[in-house]
């Protein structure tokens, strides 16, 4: 085949070889010591941090590679204001039934909320000056945000998706973005959920009916095909 692809399943992505810096951005959903810290809200819940941690290495990797071959790096951040504003009353219910009420103070300052301790981006994955950051109040890094205007604008079209959780943001925005036209590529060892076995069934949904929301690779597979 002509272009340049990455070995993906169930296809080889993206879809048609256009892949480029100019047109392909790397988007870390949500690694934020809320999510993968020790007193952070994935931790309060009662869930086991080493699973949210262990994509780390390979977000890490792809970073490093992507950054020194120029394309868009995007990071994004689930948190609400400190005045709670924008967080639905059932949301907030939710959090408080599972003790891990957000906007309640903890180990980490308030849960999920902007500003505090546990709404940062863990160090390991800090933030260059020149790279987006993507504030959200839902799952979705679309909804409420100006993610889409801000791809449209850097002519971006491909998507690699990496970040916490598997199951919930990562997969809401791989949807979100699917459904506006994006053509997306979930990488398997570079996201993680809180139970293993929800990681699995939503690797394996993306790749139902042909890729109904685009493709997965390992970093490994990424990283080949970024260096050749
Ligand atoms: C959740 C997320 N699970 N980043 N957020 O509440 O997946």
């Amino acid at each position: 085949m002509n272009g340049n692809y990455i070995q993906a399943d169930p296809y080889e992505w993206p879809f048609d070889g256009k892949l480029n810096p100019d047109n392909t951005a790397l988007i870390i959903i949500d690694m934020q010591t809320d999510f993968c810290g020790h007193g952070g809200y994935v931790d309060r819940m009662g869930y086991d941090i080493t699973l949210t941690r262990a994509p780390i290495p390979a977000i890490t990797n792809l970073l490093n590679t992507m950054r020194t071959q120029g394309y868009m790096i995007i990071h994004t951040r689930e948190g609400h204001r400190p005045d709670l504003s924008d967080l639905p009353e059932n949301k907030l219910w939710r959090s408080r039934r599972i003790g891990a009420g957000i906007g309640d103070s903890g180990p980490c300052g308030r849960v999920l909320v902007r500003g505090e301790p546990g709404w940062d981006i863990i160090p390991e994955l800090a933030p260059m000056p020149s790279e987006v950051i993507i504030d959200k109040p839902g799952k979705g890094s679309f909804y409420a945000t100006d993610l889409e205007l801000i791809l449209h604008t850097r002519g971006i079209r491909n998507i690699i998706l990496t970040g916490i959780t598997t199951d919930v943001c990562v997969h809401t925005t791989m949807r979100e973005a699917n459904d506006r036209g994006f053509e997306c590529l979930l990488v398997e060892d570079g996201c993680a959920a809180t139970d293993y076995a929800n990681h699995l069934a939503a690797i394996s949904m993306v790749k139902m009916q042909g890729g109904v929301f685009g493709a997965v690779a390992s970093s490994t597979e990424i990283l080949e095909g970024l260096l050749t």
